[in-house]
């Protein structure tokens, strides 16, 4: 372990915060929990709407670093502000996944998450459930450049991908 090795410190306290805006987003953002969970990365989740809970998203924004969180990732369909607004009240990094809307398939959501002003950056994920998967392996790549094991354990989730696919092609 390396004096920036966060791995043994704070193992128990969750290092990545899951914020969506709505409880049926959940079904999108379960598979962002469902990497952390496959990376060994503790976290937390919680509905945090920037629409009809504004005050809430501000404390949740502003407690998140002296709460130990390292890491955001924010969910929201359709006009999607919670991303952007929590970037602005932390300098966290903040992961942006757009939800798939009914009305626009999701576009509305990438539109209003990906084009934020400069100086207020969110990394911005594709659309739907491979931006929340992304989002929480991206999670464990930014904590994996301050602790060994978890870098470790991403080699082993890319490895892992990579032999499923050569042991896939092997056609009948
Ligand atoms: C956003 O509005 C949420 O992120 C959700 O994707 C969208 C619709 O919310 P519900 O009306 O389904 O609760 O705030």
């Amino acid at each position: 372990m390396t004096d920036q090795d966060d791995s043994a410190t704070d193992s128990l306290l969750p290092r990545v915060g899951v914020i969506m805006g709505s409880r049926n987003d959940w079904d999108t953002m379960s598979a962002a929990c469902e990497m952390l969970d496959l990376l060994g990365v503790e976290h937390e989740r919680s509905v945090v709407s920037a629409h009809r809970t504004p005050e809430r998203m501000f404390e949740y924004a502003r407690s998140a670093a002296s709460r130990g969180l390292k890491v955001i990732i924010a969910g929201a369909g359709g006009a999607a502000h919670l991303p952007g607004m929590v970037a602005s009240e932390t300098v966290l990094p903040v992961i942006g996944v757009p939800i798939q809307s009914r009305a626009l398939q999701g576009l509305d959501s990438l539109l209003s998450i990906v084009q934020m002003p400069g100086g207020i950056p969110v990394a911005t994920m594709s659309i739907g459930v491979a931006g929340a998967k992304n989002a929480g392996v991206m999670a464990a790549r930014i904590l994996a450049t301050h602790d060994e094991a978890l870098r470790g354990r991403l080699e082993a989730f890319v490895a892992k991908q990579r032999d499923d696919v050569i042991a896939s092609a092997e056609l009948p």
